[in-house]
């Protein structure tokens, strides 16, 4: 096979027109859009624009921390430069404006350097995350008829390049692979860098600057367009709601392609604040915690099971944790009983972030008492947030009453990417985003998360659509019907449990076949059911569907028992 890098772009490049908000997504409409200009809430900027002013306004200070294996460190300055030679190098082999890019790497400085790279020539990157295999990622090339994809060369154990060879040798659009190390039949990222010949032609604020990848309810993950304009918004009021300025640092302890640690306030906030990003390669206090001494780290986000382990190591951990100031916990439900214990534990602060790659964000604020920071997921981060609770017909339900959320504003989509049928689903007639979560608005405007409405499961923040599990097991030959629920686990929250409906005649089967099964189709490896349960047929609802709520409730009074 030829090296994909060779492959000779494509006469027409199709990208062009995805970079125009309305065209492969819906838009604000233009009222929406001048009111949030009017406002100052957009304001015109984009990321390359930002780096760059940064550079200029204090180009000596460490921006960026890569600790691991060696300790590497990036000025603003340095970090800006390397933005604008790896962008010369991406658009001397053809990436241009709208092009899309898989990113696919851990927490490691180049992810940074290649996201700002990205962003200078208007190329979006489509965040992967670490764990994402095969079927994922070939989706994610496919879909998005993606030119480049960018690996590490081996990374926890797997590695990398074959699977980048298998996904190239089935996408026709996918020209370039570069690898962080050893590239093998690929491209080596260290090659790509090369002096600028003259300014770039950028991407403008409103266009789009990068696609996220919703937690997913479908078979298949749907994109998430985001702005220049709006994610900037987002960030400057996240910093402003949890104090980030140039004296922090923001330790990234989750992947950093997840919206949580990039913008809530996350790496990308602290860069914004001039302050400094420091990678954590593992999450573990073994890790986490020299580190946090060692960098003087001030601020971090965590979800709710990895709050918990900090919360019990810190007890018996040597390392000084003093400098931490505040920790943000979100991502799935974080109990009252955990988060009652953080605060003593770590010696710090803790928010608690209620938000999703869509956009809304919801925040426990700094001078809330007590009681409201452990018991609530916070309120909005924006004036212009309009939240809405409603019953099952969309009217709003009284103050107080738990029901849907739906919300609207400045840095919310208005619909998902090159995703008309299922937008129609997700998004009320006048724009607003049915988020799937029920909720409670206490009169302070604080949200109290109380469930979900959504077919989903949240395994510790890691999002699995129950749809997209099932359709790999139904694959299994002897499986006649499949049904995907969670069932309640103390530590992650949900679990996964897979009911499966032999096919009449089969072999016999046992629940690690199931699992093997799964695991072996190539997909993140939280996907794979941690449980797997055989049944001679489902509860239905009273039109015939099959009944997740009945299956759901066996399960969990199956655990109870
Ligand atoms: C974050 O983003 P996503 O896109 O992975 O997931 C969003 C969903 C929400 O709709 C909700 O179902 C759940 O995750 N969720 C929470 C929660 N935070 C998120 N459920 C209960 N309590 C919370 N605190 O997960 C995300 C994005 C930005 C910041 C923080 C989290």
């Amino acid at each position: 096979m030829p090296a994909p890098d060779r492959r000779t772009p494509p006469a027409q490049d199709p990208a062009v027109t995805a970079l125009t908000p309305g065209v492969d997504a819906p838009t604000w409409p233009a009222g929406f859009a001048e009111r949030y200009r009017a406002a100052g809430y957009w304001r015109g900027e984009t990321f390359g624009g930002m780096l760059r002013e940064r550079a200029a306004a204090h180009p000596g200070r460490v921006a960026l921390v890569d600790p691991a294996p060696e300790r590497r460190t990036w000025t603003y300055r340095q970090l800006d430069e390397r933005a604008d030679r790896l962008a010369a190098g991406f658009a001397a082999r053809g990436i241009g404006k709208g092009d899309r890019v898989v990113l696919h790497l851990p927490n490691v400085g180049e992810f940074v350097e290649v996201v700002f790279a990205l962003f200078r020539i208007g190329a979006l990157p489509v965040y992967a995350l670490p764990a994402h295999r095969e079927t994922e990622i070939s989706y994610f090339c496919s879909f998005t008829e993606a030119v480049a994809y960018v690996i590490p060369d081996r990374h926890a154990g797997f590695d990398h390049r074959d699977l980048a060879s298998a996904v190239a040798r089935k996408t026709p659009s996918l020209r370039h692979v570069f690898v962080v190390g050893d590239p093998g039949e690929h491209t080596a990222l260290a090659e790509v860098a090369r002096a600028p010949e003259g300014p770039l032609a950028g991407p403008e604020p409103h266009e789009l600057a990068f696609l996220q990848l919703s937690g997913g309810t479908t078979g298949v993950p749907k994109l998430i367009p985001r702005t220049h304009d709006d994610y900037l918004y987002s960030l400057r009021g996240s910093n402003e709601i949890c104090g980030v300025n140039a004296g922090t640092r923001f330790l990234v302890v989750l992947p950093a392609a997840h919206n949580f640690p990039m913008s809530s306030p996350g790496w990308l906030g602290s860069l914004l604040a001039g302050g400094r990003v420091v990678l954590c390669p593992r999450p573990e206090p073994g890790t986490a915690f020299p580190l946090v001494a060692r960098e003087s780290i001030t601020m971090t986000g965590l979800v709710p099971p990895l709050a918990l382990v900090w919360t019990q190591a810190a007890a018996d951990a040597e390392d000084d944790l003093s400098s931490l100031e505040l920790v943000l916990v979100g991502g799935a439900k974080y109990s009252e009983e955990a988060a009652r214990r953080l605060r003593p534990a770590l010696g710090c602060r803790l928010t608690q972030v209620f938000g999703m790659a869509e956009g809304l964000v919801n925040y426990t604020r700094l001078d809330d008492d007590e009681e409201t920071v452990v018991t609530t997921q916070g309120r909005p981060l924006s004036p212009a947030d309009e939240i809405r609770v409603v019953d099952d017909g969309d009217r709003d339900v009284p103050e107080g009453a738990s029901g849907h959320l739906l919300t609207r504003g400045p840095y919310t989509i208005r619909g998902y990417w090159r995703a008309e049928r299922h937008n129609a689903r997700s998004f009320t007639p006048d724009g607003f985003y049915r988020t799937g979560d029920l909720v409670r608005r206490l009169p302070s405007g604080h949200l109290v998360v109380g469930g979900r409405a959504k077919d989903q499961i949240n395994r510790g923040g890691e999002k699995i659509a129950p749809e997209e599990v099932e359709n790999l097991i139904l694959a299994h030959p002897a499986v006649h019907d499949v049904s995907v629920v969670a069932v309640p686990d103390t530590y992650l929250g949900e679990r996964s449990l897979a009911y499966v409906i032999p096919r009449e005649g089969a072999e016999p089967l046992r629940p690690a076949q199931i699992r093997r099964f799964v695991r072996e189709r190539g997909i993140a490896a939280y996907k794979v059911p941690d449980l797997v349960e055989f049944v001679t047929a489902f509860p239905h609802t009273g039109i015939g569907k099959v009944s997740k709520k009945g299956l759901r409730s066996a399960a969990t009074a199956a655990e109870q028992q």
